[in-house]
């Protein structure tokens, strides 16, 4: 298309100047060359930006993925206290483990038994306990005694 415009000019072009055609003419192909650079320039810039982009995010994947080292394993299993009930009621860990209550009630829990006791977690705090003995451990809640869990430690 482009083309056949530019050749469209150059047939008009003789009667007037040398190849430039007519004024009108003139107009359009400065137009025409005007937009032809300035999408050159669009282009360009555009290649240029993504070639940069794509070095800079290659290089930035590069960098820290020497040192990162793997959190998935360090994350606790969890107990969750909402709707006056400990969730999962029962739950199995390894000896050694960690286990997390998160309390996401609006009132204030315990985690108690013979054999731990969290103190009052508030409504949207956590608390850890590691369980370094095999067993069963039943808890409670010290506010709410018939919130009732199991832990079983193998
Ligand atoms: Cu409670």
């Amino acid at each position: 298309m482009k083309q056949r415009d530019n050749g469209s000019v150059k047939v008009i072009a003789p009667r007037q100047q040398k190849g430039t055609g007519s004024r009108a003419g003139q107009g359009t192909l400065r137009l025409w060359l005007l937009g032809v650079c300035g999408l050159t320039i669009i282009i360009g810039c555009a290649f240029l930006a993504h070639r940069a982009w794509g070095s800079s995010s290659r290089s930035l994947a590069n960098g820290p993925a020497k040192v990162v080292p793997p959190t998935v394993a360090s994350a606790p299993a969890q107990v969750s206290m909402l709707n006056l009930q400990f969730s999962p009621v029962t739950i199995e860990v390894k000896k050694g483990d960690v286990l997390e209550w998160k309390n996401d009630d609006l009132v204030s829990h315990t985690v108690t038994s013979a054999a731990f006791d969290s103190g009052t977690i508030a409504p949207g705090k956590s608390w850890r306990h590691t369980f370094t003995k095999p067993g069963d451990f039943s808890y409670v809640c010290t506010f709410h005694p018939q919130m009732k869990g199991l832990v079983i430690v193998k």
